[in-house]
């Protein structure tokens, strides 16, 4: 036997196709986690992302592990079609509140066997809002099918629609009900648009019919051409013939008040199909099998979608971060050009500092040649006199102050630029302080410079240790020096257009001498484009924490896109499951209990699989 041989016989074997199933569900409902765990970015991607969510824990699990859990058939249609009155007239009680205020149902209302309701709330309803549903245990209804009145898919009440939407993705039938005056409302199609998607067997249900037969026939053959028409005609026959959609008429009754239901007789044709189901386990069975192999066809398609949905916001958050990567590098690429030429600079704080210097004695001085200038230094200069800490904060507070005004500005482009996009405007509008910048930022900014100042400071004993030249720095002053080089990593000659005359060139000028002739012109300029560089990181690491208060509302968009291209793959995958898995191994999934077997089976446990045989 080769490998393709027993991977062929595994294939084959229904045992193995129950589990691989299991395992492919699991990992499914981890998809949909992450979907949902990624924040869609609009309404409509989020409600795709629940209905994965819903379907896959409310259906596709339950049934991949038995279809022996309690079958749901669901009432479902416009407000006011009759749900709530034929659900009554099936329950032979006034279980769920008929009315003429619409909508009337709000929760779902479901008839079940005492055994089946553990089962239903640990396992198909598990998803739904425990307040949204009242399970009406009744232990005369036979075990093994619950009923379910949904409300109403039609109405303003947001939730009611909600609710309605995640009864669709754990049913096992749909009874759609609607009337002779209804049926070709418009709202219903979307909903059975999605019945049709997911595959979940139909049946229609014409409530309200006149009395009279030829305009009875009228009615549902028209009903029957519509349906038909919106492409929900009835599934393949096993002939591969088309098989007509069921249609179910029932004539307009007198309501019993007191049970707010109909006779039993006016519906029969409904209580037939439920009472054919309940005695029948085969029948639930096969309709069970129907409803998987129907969800599994659905699969595909949803994961496709929900795929398209983090593809477009991968793209969008690319768009985003562009946006601010755009607005915060042109607005750095500002304070940049200002440090590079120095314009933020105080004059009189270069003044003072020329002064110190003695501008007058160190140009004659100069005229002189280098030999008398290093003689000269230590003569003109006076330590205890140098303006060190006045420069040193005019620069900072200015240097700063002309950072906030540009980091303001990117702040301002891109929570306005984003305020406009659909995918980050809830989160600008949620944050108002994104509108300028971040709190902190003067002092962050700050103490960065200071370090900077300090590794100034640190670069100049380095550079003249051991050298003569360093006593003779030494001698004016680690500090003032720095003064000197910092003032230099702002203005120095080469970095002075034509135009830049005066005091800023004057300083420029009279730095680089001095420092030139104190470590040597080469490591000066080290010094100097040391200095530079660290300034400008300080500033690069300023921008960048401010750019992050928005990088991290938008989506990541290389796990968007793992998870578009993930969910593609498994939509592939389902698309190669065999088409009759479920009948096939209709006996592996069958539950541990013969009739209503309704224990939810504990999760990863493999209890289907042990009981195969005894089926
Ligand atoms: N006379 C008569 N009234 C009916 C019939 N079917 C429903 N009604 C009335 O129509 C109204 C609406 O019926 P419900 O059963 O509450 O309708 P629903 O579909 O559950 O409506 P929602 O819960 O709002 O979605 C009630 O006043 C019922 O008494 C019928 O066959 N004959
Ligand atoms: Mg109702």
């Amino acid at each position: 036997m080769t490998v393709d041989d027993r991977t062929q016989a595994q294939a084959a074997d229904p045992g193995v196709q129950a589990r691989g199933l299991r395992e492919l569900v699991d990992r499914l409902e981890q998809l949909a986690g992450r979907r949902s765990a990624l924040r869609p970015a609009s309404d409509p991607a989020r409600t795709r992302a629940a209905r994965l969510h819903d379907h896959l824990a409310g259906h596709v699990r339950i049934r991949a592990r038995s279809l022996d859990a309690p079958l749901v058939v669901l009432l479902l249609g416009p407000t006011g079609a009759g749900k709530s009155t034929l659900f009554n007239t099936i329950a032979g009680r006034a279980a769920s509140p008929t009315g003429v205020l619409r909508p009337t149902t709000r929760t779902a209302i479901v008839l079940a066997h005492p055994d089946d309701a553990l089962a239903l709330r640990g396992g198909t309803l598990s998803r739904i809002e425990p307040r949204r549903l009242r399970i009406e245990e009744d232990p005369d209804v036979a075990p093994g099918l619950a009923l379910v009145d949904a409300p109403d898919i039609d109405s303003v009440e947001h939730a009611n629609r909600d609710l309605a939407d995640q009864l669709v993705e754990a049913a096992d039938l749909c009874l759609f009900v609607t009337t002779a005056t209804r049926y070709a409302d418009r709202v219903p199609w979307l909903v059975l648009g999605r019945v049709r998607e997911r595959g979940l067997p139909l049946v229609v249900v014409v409530n309200r019919l006149p009395d009279e037969a030829d305009d009875r026939r009228e009615v549902l053959a028209d009903v029957a051409r519509l349906f038909a028409e919106a492409g929900l005609g009835g599934r393949a026959a096993e002939d591969g013939s088309e098989g007509a959609l069921e249609v179910v008429g029932v004539t307009e009754g007198d309501i019993d008040p007191a049970q707010e239901a109909l006779v039993a007789a006016a519906v029969a044709p409904v209580t037939a199909r439920i009472d054919h189901l309940r005695a029948d386990r085969e029948a639930r069975l096969e309709l069970a099998a129907r409803a998987l192999a129907g969800s599994l066809a659905g699969l595909g398609p949803l994961l496709d979608q929900v795929a398209d949905d983090a593809a477009h916001e991968a793209i969008d958050a690319a768009a985003d971060h562009r946006l601010a990567a755009t607005h915060y590098e042109r607005s750095l690429g500002s304070v940049r050009d200002a440090v590079r030429h120095g314009t933020f600079l105080r004059e009189e704080a270069l003044r003072h500092w020329q002064d110190y210097v003695g501008a007058d004695d160190i140009t004659r001085i100069f005229s002189r040649g280098i030999g008398a200038v290093r003689g000269a230094i230590a003569s003109i200069f006076r330590p205890s006199t140098a303006p060190v800490a006045e420069i040193r904060e005019a620069t900072t507070d200015d240097l700063v102050a002309v950072a906030r005004l540009h980091a303001a500005e990117a702040a301002r482009r891109t929570a306005s630029a984003w305020a406009e996009t659909r995918s980050v405007a809830d989160a600008v509008a949620a944050d108002p302080t994104l509108w300028g910048p971040s709190a902190g930022f003067d002092e962050r900014l700050r103490a960065r410079l200071e370090d900077w100042i300090a590794s100034i400071g640190t670069d100049i004993a380095e550079t003249g240790a051991g050298k003569r030249r360093l006593a003779r720095g030494a001698s004016i002053g680690v500090n003032a020096l720095g003064v000197g080089v910092m003032l230099a990593s702002f203005i120095h000659t080469a970095g002075l257009t034509g135009t830049e005359v005066g005091v800023a060139a004057a300083t420029a000028f009279l730095n680089q001498k001095l420092l030139g002739a104190l470590f040597g012109e080469a490591a000066m300029v080290e010094l100097i484009s040391r200095a530079r560089q660290r300034l400008d990181d300080a500033l690069v690491e300023t921008f960048a924490e401010e750019r992050r208060r928005f990088d991290v509302l938008a989506a990541v968009p290389e796990e968007l896109e793992a998870l578009a291209a993930d969910l593609r793959a498994a939509a592939e995958e389902t698309r190669r499951l065999p088409a009759t898995v479920p009948m096939d191994a209709l006996g592996l999934f069958r539950g541990p209990r013969a009739e209503g077997a309704t224990d939810p089976v504990p999760a990863g446990a493999e209890g289907v699989d042990a009981t195969a045989s005894s089926q």
